[in-house]
Order: structure tokens, then C-alpha cells, then sequence
């Protein structure tokens, strides 16, 4: 058990007890002394918005109204940035920080500052008196600065506010960076969510040879918000095990006493530096091939280090109590005035800045320069160094139609193709992975893996395929995993793409909420370069899990990703291969976005021709004219958005065919889904003239729709023939059955569709009650027959659109 001993006043410099270790007494003093700054520049943000050097007594008019803001992670996040300065300046590293407790973004915020790089980023926040009180001020303030190491933070690439993938995006920013370093905190308490958990695994995909290197820490504060935490409550020898069966080397860092602390930090980072510079030799030049153990590091320094030790009789520093603010009566309490101006003065401003607020020039001069500095590291801005993707011309992956809807094909393995062809023409650039939790091949996709191979760093038997430690397909099964390689891979400016079953992706709902997040607000932040889209394929559809059932069933990530900001998100479905190619190319090649693309990869019938594909997904939505017979006036629309609703609506049409063959039916396919919304909300938004030349007003419309109905609700209840839509979509009733049984039990079959339309056309009233009977009768033989056979009807399954209507 770790006692609660408290620690020595934040004001030593080089005592007797530090002087043994690799830092000469001066260097220690030194960094010591930009330790305290960046430690009072964080409590300063914190607390202040005057008297920033405390050049008279604090009152209550320099405080904020309200104390907003985390302390107890902040002083070792800086003692950690201070460290990293000395190896970056000693080693010329190319270093790029992650920190996982981002509530610790005052710290980063100051040591970004004291290095320059804020006040280059931010001319406003000057580094003088004016600047820090700025500084101080801006923090959680309205319309100010966030908490966190938010992207308004140089340097970062990772907010830390939802806990949980700072490691994970750490090897994704080290993939395919050799000479990157990745300094990584993981909190203690971070470190026992799921995502975190597994992320240490993320070590059997490095390889040491062609990968930058992570350097993961983790922050034994020994507490969370409220409570211990559990790595920090177990005995010593187990974590360590921990961290070995991870395959990692675990050093340890122990202490409070910071002049004793710097040097054993400063010696244990050596040793951990000099590691990784031997893995990457032996790799690069020895040519070993082992996965090696690379060295991590378990600080174990109290939460709150240098705060206040005692407040209202209570201990605060080592325990959660510092985790926020730990003087928050300062407005009830004299006392904690007192106490906080106490606490800033431990500091000793006065000794760090001069009478005009400069940081002192000794002491600023051990931090690196220029691009060295972590708050200026261009990977941390990927779009500064984003190359465009190399795409290869998409039409020569077109399926040929040879007759509409005549034979079937595997739309997602089509896409494979072309992915392999990306993958390939950008080989040389090494910028470009695929993403996938054990699922590639199942979606059908394999053939991007082909002459690439897989990434895998374990054990490789003879029975394994395609395994490779140069492999760009990453395969892990841990959806969290693909996402937070892919995040970081993009973040530090590459490219990518992340297949994924449809049902589970909402696994990662919420990273795609941060990713969704860190997208809006980069995007107001002008010196952010925009990156690489976060592209998504689903596969595995709702409506085709024949052999899985209900647990694989859910169409609802569409609706969760509709949430998010207009210039964010764009949701595509496209109906068969050529469409997916067409919209692919587009993703692959766009900007700061996240594209989510649903598409098939059962054998389906083809529709359209390349050209037609491509100027179907250029206006999103549109009329299929060789589906119609509406001569201009249609009487009904059957829209149809999804490859299977798709299906269904075309066979519902040939059944209205026959049943009134002088219905004048207009048929609509939606592949940009956001083409529904008006332009008002979304730039993808068809303009109400058009949207209504297609939807005639007073026209009634059905619509087979892959996901859930009522998002179709959502987005056209501000169009003008909103009351005339009537949708069908999946409307959770899923099992083990046959696909067009799954169908059936959600009303979106052809038989269904085809009753609707009756239902809704005026002149049709008169035959509604026939046209029951006949649906009655249908879906009962159905019934029958899939209980019997355990396989839908002949005519059902081979079913194909009229060979007669099917010249292209
Ligand atoms: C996923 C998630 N769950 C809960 C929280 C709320 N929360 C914020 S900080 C914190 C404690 C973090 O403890 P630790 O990782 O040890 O950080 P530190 O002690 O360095 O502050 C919690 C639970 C969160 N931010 N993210
Ligand atoms: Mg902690």
C-alpha cells in the first residue's frame, strides 16, 4: 500500500539528495524550475483572471467566479513534458504526445506556452505579463479554451475526455512513421476501461522495422474521481507481470521527493530511449524479425503532487480529492485564499518570470526549438502533411450489365478490387491501411490483402495465410481497436478504411461521437489542416444474416451518425456494385468528413451501368426511368433506399405490373441519404424544386428503406409531400430465418409494398379489398413453404426484373 507520506515542497531545487543521476546539478535546478513554472501556469489557468505573477496580495477580484478545471493529474502530466524536453533536445527526437487524462489540459496548455508554440499559434496570448493573464483567463472560460487537451491545444491529437484510447491512438499515429516517437499517459484509472485494456496488444502490430515507436506510461496517481484504482491497489510484482504478459519491459518510476525524482526519471528514460534505439537498430539493421518487448513505464507519484496537502483537515495531495480543484470555498472560505495564494508562492513565480511576465531565458532555453517542440510537431496536424490518395481510375473494377437485375454479383467484393488497387498504387507512399475486426475476408473484401498481407507481429505458424509483418491489413478482433488505429493513423495525416458487420460497429458509437467532435471543431480552428475521412463500410446487413439471426441485426448506426453536424457526416447506400465503386472513389479521395457506406456483399442483381452509376451518386437521388412507367405524371412513387429495399421495390413494381397494369408508377432510388434533408440542413440537400420534380407533391410515395422507418420521417418532415410518405424499414424484428422471410416479418417485403401502393392511390379504393385477400394469400403460401423447405419459394429467389425492361 502506498502510504500517504505527502511530498516535499514544490520549491526544492538540487539538494544533497539529488545529486546522484545522469542530470548535472544545474540541468536539475533547471528543469526543476520549469517543472514549478509549468505547474504554476497551470494552477494559475485554473484559479486566476488577474494578478497573474502575484505581484500583490491575491483577493477575491483576481479569481474566477467559477473554479473550473483538474489539478490532481496536471503535475505529473508536466513533469512528464519537461522530461521529454530534455531527451527530445538531447536525442533530436521527433516526439508527438498523447496524454489519456486530457482533463489534464491545463498542463499541456502551459508547457506549450512556456516552449513558445502557443503564442505562435495564438498571437493574442503573448508571452508576457499581458499573455498570462490572457492565458489564465481564457481557460474554461465562455468562448474561451476547453479543459482538455482539446484540438485548441498544440501538439495534440487526442482530447482525453472520454477515457479510454490514448494508447490506441498512439500506435495509430506511430504506424508507418519510423522516426516517430510516441510519448503516451495512460491514466490509471483510464487504464481499466475496455478499450484500454486491450489496447496494450496493439504491440503485436508494430513492427520495429518500418513502425515509429510508442512509449506508453502510465500514471499511477493511485486514483480516479472518487476511488482507488486498481493497478494502483495491487501488488507491485503483479502489475509488473501485467505489463510483461502484455509483452512489455515495465521500469518503474516511485517517488515524491522531485529533485530525487528528476534524476531517477531523467536516468530511467535514458535506459528506456537507449531500448527502443536498440529494437529499431537490431530491426533495421540486423534484420531481426522478433517481436520485441519494448520498455513502458509505471509512474507511481501522488495525485495532486506539490498541491495542497491538508485542506479543512482533510488530506488532498495523494488522494482523489485533488482529482478537481482542490481549494474550490475560496469565495466562503478566507482561508482557502490564503491557502491558494500560498500554494501558487510555493512555486516562487518570481524566480521563473521577470517584472514583464518573460519566462527566464535559462530556463526557457532547455525546451527544444522550432518544429522539435511537441506543440509544433506537424504529425500532431496531420492535414500539414497529407498527400493526397492515389486512386486508380474505379471504372475499371465496373461490373458490366449485361441486362438489368439479370445475374448477381458480390457488390462489396467488387470493392475489394478496387481496394487492392489503392492499396497498390500507394505502396511506395506507405500512407494507406485497411481496418477490420477479423472481418475483412468475411465482407468480402479479401482481395485487398492480397500482395499486401496482414499485419502480425506474434507467432506465425505454417497454417496461417497471408500473415505478414509488413502487412496494411489490420485485423484484430476489437472493433475499438480498429477504430482508434484508424483515428490516429488519419490524425497524423494518412488515409484510410475500416470495414465492420453492420450490428456491431455501434461497439465504437461513441469514438465515432469524439472523432465526430475533434472533425466540427478542427474545422473552426484555421490553423488545423483538414485530414483524410473517416471512411466506414458496413457489410453484413440486417437483412442478410441468414445464418446468425437477431443478435446481427441492426441497421441503427446510420441513425446515431445522423446526429452529428451536417459538415461532418455523409451516409451513403448504395444499391450495387457500380454505385459503391462510384461513392467509394469519392470517399477515398474526400476531407474531413465521415462517410459511412452500407452495402451488401451477398450475390444481388446489378442495376446500373458506370455512367448511370455516376451520375446517380452525383445527384444522390434520382428517377430510374427505365423502372418507371409514370410518363412524366406518375400516379405513385416507390422509393427505395438500400440494396435489398432496393430488391423488393422493383419486385413489388412488377408485381403492380401485373395486377394494374395501368398504374403509373415512378421509381426512386436514394443513394446519398442526405439528399432528403432540405439544403437548409444539409449541403448535400436537394433544393425543394428539385426534390419536388421528383417527389410530385400530392403524389403518394412508399418507401423501402434499410433502416429504421422513422428516420426517414426525420429527414423529409420539412418537405413538402412529407404527409404522402409512407416508409417501410426494419423495425427490430429479426431472427434465424430465410432473407426474404426477414423481409416479411418487417413489412418491407414485395407483396407488402405492393399492397401500400394500392392502399394510398385513389382511384385504386375499389380493389383494396382483393388486393388483400391476395396479399393474405401470398405471404400464407410463403409461411408455408419456408417452414416446410427452410428456403424461400423458387419464384421468390429466382426472381429477376423482366428481361423484357432490362435493356440498358
Ligand atoms: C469513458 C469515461 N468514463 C468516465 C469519465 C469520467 N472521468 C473523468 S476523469 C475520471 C478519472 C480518471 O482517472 P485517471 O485515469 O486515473 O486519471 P487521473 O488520476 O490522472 O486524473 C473519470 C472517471 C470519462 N472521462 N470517460
Ligand atoms: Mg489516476
Amino acid at each position: 500500500m502506498i502510504k500517504n507520506t505527502g511530498s516535499k515542497t514544490a520549491g526544492d531545487t538540487a539538494g544533497e539528495s539529488g545529486n546522484r543521476g545522469p542530470l548535472s546539478p544545474e540541468q536539475l535546478a533547471k528543469m526543476n524550475a520549469y517543472w514549478r513554472a509549468a505547474n504554476y501556469l497551470s494552477v494559475g489557468q485554473i484559479y486566476l483572471k488577474d494578478n497573474p505573477l502575484l505581484e500583490r496580495p491575491l483577493t477575491l477580484d483576481d479569481v474566477k467566479p467559477r473554479l473550473l478545471g483538474h489539478w490532481g493529474t496536471t503535475p505529473g502530466l508536466n513533469f512528464l513534458y519537461v522530461h521529454w524536453n530534455r531527451l527530445i533536445r538531447e536525442r533530436g527526437l521527433n516526439m508527438l504526445y498523447v496524454i489519456g487524462p486530457g482533463h489534464g489540459g491545463p498542463g499541456l496548455v502551459a508547457n506549450t506556452y512556456l516552449e513558445g508554440s502557443y503564442s505562435e499559434v495564438y498571437p493574442h496570448i503573448e508571452q508576457n505579463k499581458d499573455g498570462i493573464k490572457r492565458l489564465f483567463r481564457q481557460f474554461s472560460w465562455p468562448y474561451g479554451i476547453p479543459s482538455h487537451v482539446a484540438p485548441e491545444t498544440p501538439g495534440s491529437i487526442h482530447e482525453g475526455g472520454e477515457l479510454g484510447y490514448s494508447l490506441v491512438h498512439a500506435y495509430g499515429a506511430a504506424f508507418d512513421n519510423p522516426d516517430l516517437i510516441v510519448a503516451c499517459v495512460v491514466g490509471d484509472g483510464e487504464a481499466e476501461t475496455g478499450p484500454l485494456a486491450t489496447s496494450w496488444h496493439s504491440n503485436k502490430f508494430l513492427n520495429p522495422a518500418t513502425d515509429g515507436a510508442v512509449l506508453p506510461i502510465l500514471h499511477l496517481n493511485g486514483y480516479k474521481i472518487a476511488n482507488p484504482t486498481i493497478l494502483a491497489r495491487i501488488p507491485h510484482a503483479e502489475l509488473e507481470d501485467l505489463m510483461r504478459g502484455y509483452g512489455y519491459e515495465p521500469f518503474t518510476l516511485e517517488g515524491n521527493d522531485p529533485p530525487v525524482m528528476h534524476q531517477q526519471a531523467a536516468a530511467v528514460f535514458d535506459t528506456m530511449l537507449d531500448r527502443i534505439a536498440q529494437i529499431q537498430k537490431a530491426a533495421r539493421e540486423g534484420g531481426v524479425t522478433e517481436r520485441p518487448a519494448w520498455p513502458m513505464l509505471i509512474m507511481r507519484t501522488p495525485k495532486g503532487w506539490t498541491g495542497p496537502k491538508f485542506v479543512d483537515g482533510k488530506p488532498v495531495e495523494n488522494t482523489w480529492r485533488a482529482h478537481q480543484v482542490p481549494l474550490s470555498e475560496i469565495f466562503e472560505k478566507p482561508e482557502h485564499l490564503r491557502m491558494l495564494e500560498e500554494w501558487m508562492r510555493s512555486y516562487k513565480p518570481e524566480e521563473l518570470f521577470n517584472e514583464k511576465g518573460h519566462f527566464r531565458a535559462d530556463l526557457a532555453e532547455i525546451a527544444p526549438k522550432g518544429r522539435l517542440r511537441m506543440g509544433m510537431n506537424p504529425h500532431a496536424n496531420g492535414g500539414l502533411l497529407l498527400q493526397p490518395l492515389k486512386v486508380p481510375n474505379f471504372r475499371d473494377f465496373a461490373v458490366k450489365i449485361e441486362g438489368r437485375g439479370q445475374a448477381d454479383v458480390e457488390s462489396t467484393r467488387v470493392l475489394g478490387r478496387l481496394l487492392h488497387a489503392v492499396m497498390q498504387a500507394n505502396k511506395a507512399e506507405k500512407n494507406f491501411r485497411v481496418f477490420g475486426p477479423d472481418e475483412t475476408a468475411s465482407n468480402r473484401l479479401q482481395d485487398v490483402i492480397t500482395g499486401t498481407g496482414k499485419a502480425w507481429m506474434a507467432e506465425t505458424l505454417p497454417v496461417d495465410e497471408e500473415l505478414s509483418e509488413t502487412g496494411r491489413v489490420m485485423e484484430v478482433l476489437s472493433e475499438h481497436m480498429c477504430q482508434g488505429w484508424l483515428e490516429g493513423y488519419l490524425l497524423t495525416g494518412r488515409h484510410g478504411f475500416f470495414s465492420c458487420y453492420e450490428a456491431f460497429i455501434h461497439i465504437i458509437d461513441s469514438m465515432a461521437n469524439q472523432h465526430a467532435k475533434w472533425l466540427k471543431t478542427t474545422r473552426e480552428i484555421p490553423w488545423r489542416k483538414p485530414i483524410a475521412s473517416l471512411n466506414y463500410l458496413l457489410s453484413s446487413l440486417v437483412w442478410r444474416q441468414d445464418h446468425n439471426g437477431f443478435s446481427h441485426q441492426d441497421p441503427g448506426f446510420i441513425d446515431h451518425l445522423l446526429n452529428k453536424k451536417a459538415d461532418v457526416v455523409r451516409i451513403y447506400l448504395p444499391p450495387d456494385a457500380n454505385t459503391l465503386l462510384s461513392v467509394a472513389d469519392h470517399c477515398l479521395r474526400s476531407r474531413h468528413y465521415i462517410n459511412l457506406i452500407v452495402a451488401g456483399k451477398q450475390p444481388a442483381p446489378q442495376w446500373l451501368t458506370t455512367d448511370e452509376a455516376v451520375a446517380h451518386c452525383t445527384t444522390g437521388m434520382g428517377v430510374w426511368p427505365w423502372a418507371s412507367n409514370d410518363g412524366g405524371n406518375p400516379e405513385m412513387v416507390m422509393a427505395c433506399c438500400g440494396d435489398v429495399p432496393t430488391l423488393e421495390a422493383l419486385a413489388a413494381v412488377c408485381l403492380l405490373r401485373e395486377k394494374v397494369p395501368d398504374l403509373r408508377i415512378r421509381v426512386v432510388n436514394v443513394v446519398d441519404l442526405m439528399t432528403l434533408q432540405p439544403t437548409s440542413e444539409h449541403p448535400h440537400g436537394l433544393p425543394d424544386e428539385e426534390y419536388d420534380q421528383i417527389f410530385p407533391p400530392a403524389t403518394p410515395v412508399v418507401f423501402a428503406f434499410h433502416g429504421y422507418p422513422w428516420l426517414i420521417h426525420r429527414l423529409t418532415y420539412r418537405r413538402h409531400n412529407h404527409d404522402n410518405i409512407h416508409v417501410r424499414g426494419y423495425k427490430e424484428e429479426g431472427t434465424t430465418t430465410t432473407p426474404f422471410d426477414m423481409c416479411v416479418l418487417n413489412n418491407i417485403d414485395r407483396f407488402q409494398l405492393a399492397l401500400d401502393a394500392i392502399h394510398r392511390v385513389p382511384r385504386l379504393k375499389s380493389m383494396t379489398g382483393a388486393a388483400e385477400q391476395w396479399y393474405s394469400e401470398a405471404i400464407q403460401r410463403h409461411r408455408l413453404y419456408v417452414a416446410e423447405n427452410g428456403d424461400d419459394l423458387p419464384e421468390i429467389k429466382n426472381w429477376r426484373w423482366p428481361k423484357e425492361l432490362s435493356a440498358c
